[in-house]
């Protein structure tokens, strides 16, 4: 398991693209910062493409929403496909584990209509963790050494 708080400028994750995305302390759903869309107008988006760590395999996170309902949307990707969209006001919620597949990158936007604005008018993102294969320990297969010797009695 891999974690990102956002309580400092180092990811464990690439951001190929921010698009406004930033870290901010206006909201947190655990320490001080979270990860919040950009100030964006009307008929605009505000996209973070990420790539995630090596070897993830699944990812999870908080979300919280403060905008126009039904018509300013949170939406979240793995790869293009869109797994959750969410407007109005959103208390701190924890998302689905989405399994990402041969996908490499997901994406956070947040996405305005062509008027008007609600609450905070953004999308925040926190304890973000990416699910990692886990290790086992090899198992030694019987070796044919060990067989016979132990055939042998
Ligand atoms: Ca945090
Ligand atoms: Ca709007």
């Amino acid at each position: 398991m891999l974690a990102e708080d956002f309580e400092d400028t180092t990811y464990v994750f690439t951001i190929v693209s921010a698009g406004g995305w930033a870290r901010s302390s206006s909201q947190s759903h655990g320490g001080d910062y979270a990860f919040r869309s950009g100030t964006i107008g009307d008929g605009q988006t505000s996209t973070a493409v990420i790539t995630v760590p090596s070897g993830a395999v699944a990812v999870q996170f908080w979300y919280k929403v403060s905008s126009e309902q039904n018509y300013d949307y949170f939406r979240f990707y793995v790869g293009g496909a869109e797994q959750l969209a969410a407007s109005g006001e959103v208390g701190w919620t924890q998302s689905a584990e989405y399994p990402l597949g041969e996908q490499t990158q997901i994406s956070f936007a947040y996405s305005k209509d062509s008027s008007s604005a609600s609450g905070a008018d953004a999308a925040f993102v926190d304890d973000v963790t990416f699910v990692l294969p886990s290790v086992h320990l090899l198992r030694r297969p019987p070796s044919p050494a060990a067989s016979h010797r132990g055939s042998r009695w």
